[in-house]
């Protein structure tokens, strides 16, 4: 391929992107296959794979991980036996994670297995194209949406149509495979902002407009090393139909033709929204679509505290329910998604849901079948009663597998949870995040407690330590936490956290 001139201030992420578009290589899987990996050109195996999905893992030499997009977090029984098949070929190697983003990420995969498995997706209708580099992220919406009584717009065919059209129905889109920096887009349709809508890059937040419910639109929300925004008023209202999708295509063709590309750390939509001021940027939005848009409902309809759906719960629908069960840190082998898919089936529609807090919604079960559901040995691995602080917590992927990781993340969260649990009684739930570094994959800055990974100097050695935060809101009114305190050591964290949680959460020690 012809190498186009390079400006003087393209980095080197634009310059690869400007060679060859990353989307390229998803015709070049088969001959990858054959080639095997070490013998793959480094950016294409490090970063263009990326584009549909697979993520060559510094960690684990030749084991790769294949992120997938779940629009709204829903997956049939159907698709969810195909994802356990896949992992399970890879024996101890073979697992899967919930992501923050109500996605899963599959591991251990081998690059001689991607074009057949690529095979079996299609078959399913799922796809992991444009997931991961400068692509838009998997669409997040309401756990709930369908099934709420209370939910204000059902989200789950609005997600969908926005995935299609940014990803040609999952075949891969040229048009929005070069965008300067990641993007993330969330449709929130319920009343208590399940998504954190005010860290995506676009957000769309019910809102009541002369009494017809649609949503107004907030921008430019991000975490980054270097900088961390809440999502900011476009000061748009739009109806929960194809403006909403249309709306998505001009951001995005704003976005790709004038962000910011010379420095990567400021090349997310903020900082071109920064440049312009709002109003430049709204109006260079309506010229994209060709049309003025209707100005912002004064208040959205936000107006719940945020629900974390573990146990069982009524639907909107007589007689049928959903259960949430929470999955420790989001992980799962190949016999518990076989296990859920037959679950669901059996007792459900084989309809399987996933949140953002990493845990797992089972909907659609008629009365008649919840004993039997809840009997199930499953749900003593995924309880419905977790204790507090294991039920709340989150963590990024950390230094297993992830070579950013500063820490290592879900082990250690999971360890500290159940030692604090088993030590304090709570009187309310506190939510406790991790994050392995400052890109803030685990959202430390939602939490009540959030916990980013650092490297600390302690008896003269360097070792393992977090950040601490404090003071994150969710639900209607979101405020994002800040960082408190620096550089806590890790063998020191038990006795820290647990000074807070007796202090400003009310826990009391189980020994008095
Ligand atoms: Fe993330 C990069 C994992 C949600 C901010 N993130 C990465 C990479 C791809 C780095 C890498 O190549 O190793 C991590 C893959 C590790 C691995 O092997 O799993 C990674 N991010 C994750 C996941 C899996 C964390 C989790 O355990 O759930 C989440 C996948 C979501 C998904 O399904 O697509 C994940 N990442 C997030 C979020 C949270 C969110 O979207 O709500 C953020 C902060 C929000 C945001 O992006 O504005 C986030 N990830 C980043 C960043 C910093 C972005 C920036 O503008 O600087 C990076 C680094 C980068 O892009 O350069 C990053
Ligand atoms: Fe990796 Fe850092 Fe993201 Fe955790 S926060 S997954 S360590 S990049």
């Amino acid at each position: 391929m012809v190498a186009t001139a390079k400006p003087t201030k393209m980095n080197k992420f634009e310059a690869f992107k400007s060679e060859k578009d990353g989307l390229a290589v998803k015709d070049e899987l088969e001959k990858f296959a054959q080639l095997g990996w070490e013998a793959m050109d480094e950016t294409d195996l490090q970063h263009r794979l990326k584009w549909v999905g697979v993520f060559y893992r510094p960690v684990t030499p030749g084991k790769f991980m294949l992120r997938m997009r779940i629009p709204n977090g829903i997956i049939t029984s159907e698709q969810m036996n195909v994802l356990a098949e896949v992992i399970e070929r890879y024996g101890e190697d073979g697992n899967a994670d919930i992501t923050t983003r109500q996605n899963l990420q599959l591991r251990g995969i081998r690059l001689e297995d991607v074009p057949d498995i690529f095979l079996r997706f299609q078959a399913v209708g799922l796809t992991s194209v444009q997931s991961g580099m400068d692509n838009v992220r998997n669409i997040t919406g309401s756990p709930m949406a369908g099934i709420d009584a209370d939910e204000l717009i059902d989200t789950r065919e609005l997600v969908q149509q926005v995935q299609d059209m940014i990803t040609n129905q999952g075949q891969g889109n040229y048009d929005f495979t070069n965008l300067p920096r990641k993007f993330n887009i969330a449709i929130e349709g319920g009343r208590d902002n399940s998504v954190h809508a005010e860290i995506n890059d676009i957000a769309f937040v019910p809102a009541y407009k002369e009494g017809q419910l649609g949503f107004n639109v907030l921008v430019g929300g991000f975490f980054s090393a270097k900088r961390c925004e809440a999502a900011i008023p476009l000061n748009v209202w739009v109806a929960p139909n194809q403006d909403v999708v249309e709306l998505c295509r001009a951001i995005l063709t704003v976005y790709r033709d004038h962000g910011l590309r010379s420095n990567r750390q400021k090349a997310r939509l903020m900082w071109l929204i920064d440049e312009w001021g709002i109003d430049k940027f709204r109006a260079m939005v309506e010229a994209q679509l060709g049309h003025t848009l209707d100005t912002a409902a004064p208040e959205d309809a936000l107006d719940w505290e945020k629900r974390d759906h573990l146990g069982v719960f009524s639907q909107k629908q007589p007689g049928l329910n959903y259960v949430g069960m929470h999955v420790p840190i989001g992980r799962f082998y190949a016999q518990d998604m076989f296990d859920l898919a037959r679950i669901a089936e059996v007792y459900g529609n084989g309809e399987i849901r996933l949140t953002v807090e990493q845990n797992v919604i089972i909907p659609n079960i008629p009365n008649e079948n919840l004993e039997a559901f809840l009997a199930e040995p499953i749900l003593e691995k995924f309880t419905l009663e977790p204790k507090p602080l294991e039920r709340t917590l989150v963590s990024c992927t950390g230094a297993q597998f992830c070579n950013f990781a500063l820490v290592e993340t879900k082990n250690r969260a999971l360890a500290l949870a159940r030692e604090l649990d088993a030590e304090l009684e709570l009187p309310n739930k506190v939510r406790i995040h991790w994050t392995g570094c400052p890109n803030s994959c685990g959202q430390p800055q939602v939490a009540d407690i959030g916990l980013m990974g650092t490297k600390v100097r302690k008896d003269g050695k360097t070792v393992e330590g977090v950040d601490l935060y404090m003071g994150g809101k969710v639900g209607k009114d979101a405020e994002l936490g800040t960082c408190v305190q620096k550089g806590i050591a890790c063998d020191d964290l038990k006795s820290v956290l647990r000074d807070i949680l007796i202090d400003k959460f009310g826990a009391k020690s189980r020994s008095f």
